[in-house]
């Protein structure tokens, strides 16, 4: 195994995708900031690393531009740069648009879309410098296609595919590469996100049956960090194979 001398970012870390990125990328040598709100479960999941002396969690909330820049600003106080940002973090509570739970429509533009705005917004000065970094963006199968129910997710999980691309094109020549993950139903506790009992419950039924392991996905991760400086792997879309949408 090749050890990365890389400082990597990880929002929603506290658990499913972005915990299982942490563990992987941490077994590969790389120094791994933990983000989320619950800074209690960051910190467990640093103590079960494979090498927790290169790990560190910042409390953060991704809706928040004054906590994101502040996490970027920590992570480059303590080791000097930053080549990766994970933008991860989400939620996805399902709903016909005819129950306008308006609430939950302005949490997941504020944490899909606007957090990761400003996780890009956070980095890409000190990226630019760096004339290097990598900005992964975890999107989903519904940043292509619109599943009944799921209207407003999507929504945001299209539009972070927009910014992605015209990320990568803004940033031509300047040393920052772009890439968007986006997987089918993954087994984690995104389902929680979901008020409507039923929907939630049919959910949680695909995802356990049907769904890809968090650690699928961190795998993507890892692939793309792996690249040379001169190959950019800009989008992976991964089902299991179960899963028709
Ligand atoms: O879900 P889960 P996933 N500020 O619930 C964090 C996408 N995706 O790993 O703050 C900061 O285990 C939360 O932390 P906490 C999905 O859209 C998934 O599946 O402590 N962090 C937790 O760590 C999302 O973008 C599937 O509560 C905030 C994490 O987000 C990404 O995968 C399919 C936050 C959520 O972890 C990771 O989700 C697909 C905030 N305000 C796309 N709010 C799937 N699972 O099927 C939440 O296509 N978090």
């Amino acid at each position: 195994m090749k050890n990365l001398d890389k400082v990597v970012v990880i929002t929603g870390a506290s658990s499913g995708i972005g915990e299982a990125t942490a563990h992987l990328l941490n077994e590969h040598g790389m120094t791994v900031v933990l983000a989320a709100r619950r800074i209690d479960k960051l910190n467990e999941i640093i103590a079960s690393l494979p090498d927790p002396s290169h790990a560190l969690a910042i409390a953060t909330d991704v809706s928040k531009s004054t906590e994101v820049q502040n996490l970027i600003n920590q992570t480059i106080e303590k080791f000097g740069k930053v080549d990766v940002l994970f933008n991860n973090a989400g939620l996805m509570p399902l709903a016909p648009i005819r129950d306008g739970k308006v609430n939950e429509w302005e949490a997941m533009i504020d944490i899909n879309l606007k957090g990761v705005l400003y996780g890009i917004n956070a980095v890409l000065p000190t990226m630019e410098q760096q004339h290097e970094g990598l900005i992964i963006t975890t999107d989903s199968v519904a940043g292509h296609e619109v599943a009944t129910n799921g209207a407003v997710y999507a929504g945001t999980k299209f539009a972070v595919r927009a910014i992605m691309d015209g990320l990568r094109k803004e940033e031509i020549g300047k040393g920052v590469r772009t890439t968007l993950i986006s997987p089918g139903d993954v087994e984690t506790d995104l389902f929680n996100s979901t008020s409507d009992s039923k929907l939630r419950d049919q959910i949680q039924q695909i995802e356990q049956t049907a769904g890809l392991k968090p650690m699928d996905v961190a795998e993507a991760v890892l692939y793309a960090i792996q690249q040379p400086a001169s190959v950019g792997v800009n989008e992976i879309i991964m089902r299991s194979p179960n899963q028709e949408f």
